[in-house]
């Protein structure tokens, strides 16, 4: 086993997904907080102003905005050296163009990363996960508005200096890359973008999110605004500290030819190019990659978004790493009646040699050491690191309080020797958060059931529950791993 020793160890969480005290010391509305839970049938909803009757999930999720220092505690005893988490930008700017942020949100992350330096855990944080304030959205039309980047690069420079000297690591963008693959689909444009269509926020009804809609063109319009927003942060960062090592993070969704038809080997490098490669390139290498054009012009979008000035900007901002979730792997095919698996959003086509979990997401450990390389012979100097990967489960707390979580070892079991073959096949991963050390709302189903946690929270999708904590039977596990750095995984 080959894990490097200043290799950094930890878990990954999103604000709206744990902290709850969702319009607490003058937090205003984000996209999440509109959010209704689902499950792995049903999807969740979307209603443009809130219903006092309703329960959402996100407003209270995990109470972590009353519980860090517990939960921290909890981590350090795992022996992280690292902790992801999002600041929720409408906490520092409620509205997303107000003139001055507001102290009392960026108090809280001050006491957060405080409360990280006495257990010598680097905070990795994400500026923008899925939590654009809701008037943005309305006000401005997400990221469609280049006002929008002003008011991300305002919101960047105000955490960058703030937080110059207590956090490292930083991600610009969550997952941005999904947004290329449901072009005709809202979901992810609304999470990541901030685009809505017109009808959809003026609806009365509650729409289900599969159903939000969106145009190609708007969304690369504002996929593109992201990525100069991104660069800019990832420049500016770099004057207010030399020192910070920022990166992209992207889903990576690995795909394999269904058959070695060579029409199924060629679909299977076009999803790829457009659903991982894209988003990648354009951050890592500065540059808009060739294949793309031809998309482009297939799907009449128009490119004439990316001007001269732009492309100097994407050149002058390439992330220093580049991190990502991983899940699962799914197939590729030109056969429109391959079977599909059952599931919730991370759905693909099956592959007959894997299982999936219940939401329907295949498990491949062995799909993580080949993405490694791949990304490495991709991206040959930079920096690789997971910030996202584990096993959504149901949980059973036994009569004595204990919770027995054998599948979610194995699990990580086989995806950490998955990542040692890697690190001997030379790639170099500097790091590992797995996603919900401890359990939270999924972003997906918007469900408390889906538990990834090595703690378990004692709260449910019913709203019952007192948001106590304790320890699964991979709390002792993942503590040992972290221990001897990685070699002892019995
Ligand atoms: C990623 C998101 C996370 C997280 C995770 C698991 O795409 O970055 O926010 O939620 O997926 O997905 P889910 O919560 O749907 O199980």
């Amino acid at each position: 086993m080959s894990f490097p020793g200043n290799f950094l160890w930890g878990g990954a969480v999103a604000a709206n997904q744990c902290e709850g005290g969702y319009l607490e010391d003058g937090k205003a509305l984000s996209v999440p907080d509109m959010l209704l839970g689902g499950n792995v049938n049903t999807p969740r909803t979307f209603l443009p102003q809130i219903d006092d009757s309703a329960f959402y999930p996100s407003h209270e999720a995990i109470d972590f905005y009353h519980h860090y220092k517990e939960d921290i505690a909890l981590f350090a005893e795992m022996g992280f050296n690292v902790f992801r988490l999002s600041i929720n930008w409408a906490r520092i700017f409620p509205n997303g163009d107000d003139d001055k942020p507001n102290e009392a949100g960026l108090a809280f992350y001050d006491a957060i990363f405080d409360e990280c330096a006495k257990y010598g855990i680097e905070p990795l944080v994400t500026l923008c996960h899925y939590e654009i304030p809701w008037n943005i959205v309305t006000k401005y039309g997400g990221f469609s508005n280049r006002k929008t980047i002003d008011l991300f690069l305002k919101y960047t420079e105000t955490v960058f200096k703030r937080y110059k000297d207590k956090v490292k690591y930083w991600l610009t963008f969550n997952e941005l890359n999904i947004t290329c693959r449901e072009i005709h689909g809202g979901q992810h444009a609304l999470f990541s973008l901030g685009l809505m269509d017109e009808e959809d926020i003026n609806s009365k009804e509650r729409i289900p999110l599969s159903k939000l809609k969106t145009n190609p063109q708007r969304m690369f319009e504002a996929l593109h605004n992201a990525f100069v927003a991104s660069a800019l942060a990832v420049k500016m960062g770099h004057e207010i500290n030399p020192d910070f090592m920022i990166g992209n993070m992207i889903a990576h969704r690995t795909y394999y030819p269904l058959t070695p038809n060579p029409a199924d080997i060629m679909a299977c490098l076009k999803e790829d190019e457009v659903g991982n490669g894209l988003t990648g390139d354009v951050q890592v290498r500065g540059e808009y990659p060739s294949y793309i054009f031809r998309f482009f012009k297939e799907n009449n979008i128009d490119p004439s978004f990316i001007t001269e000035e732009d492309k100097q900007i994407l050149k002058e901002g390439t992330v220093d790493m580049y991190t990502f979730s991983y899940y699962q792997s799914s197939c590729t095919s030109t056969d429109p009646s391959a079977e599909r698996t059952q599931g919730n959003m991370g759905t693909g086509i099956k592959n007959p040699y894997l299982k999936a979990s219940d939401w329907g997401w295949q498990i491949d450990p062995e799909g993580l050491r080949y993405t490694l390389n791949k990304l490495h012979d991709r991206y040959p100097h930079t920096p690789l690191m997971v910030v996202e990967n584990g096993f959504g489960a149901f949980d059973t707390v036994e009569e004595d309080g204990s919770i027995h979580d054998p599948y979610r070892i194995d699990y990580f079991r086989s995806h950490f020797k998955a990542m040692s073959e890697a690190i001997e096949d030379g790639v170099p991963l500097i790091g590992y958060t797995t996603w919900g050390p401890i359990d939270l709302v999924s972003a997906g189903t918007g469900e408390y059931a889906k538990r990834y946690g090595f703690i378990y929270v004692n709260r449910h999708d019913d709203g019952t529950g007192d948001f106590s904590r304790s320890k699964k039977d991979s709390f002792y596990w993942y503590k040992k791993v972290i221990e001897s750095n990685g070699k002892d995984l019995d």
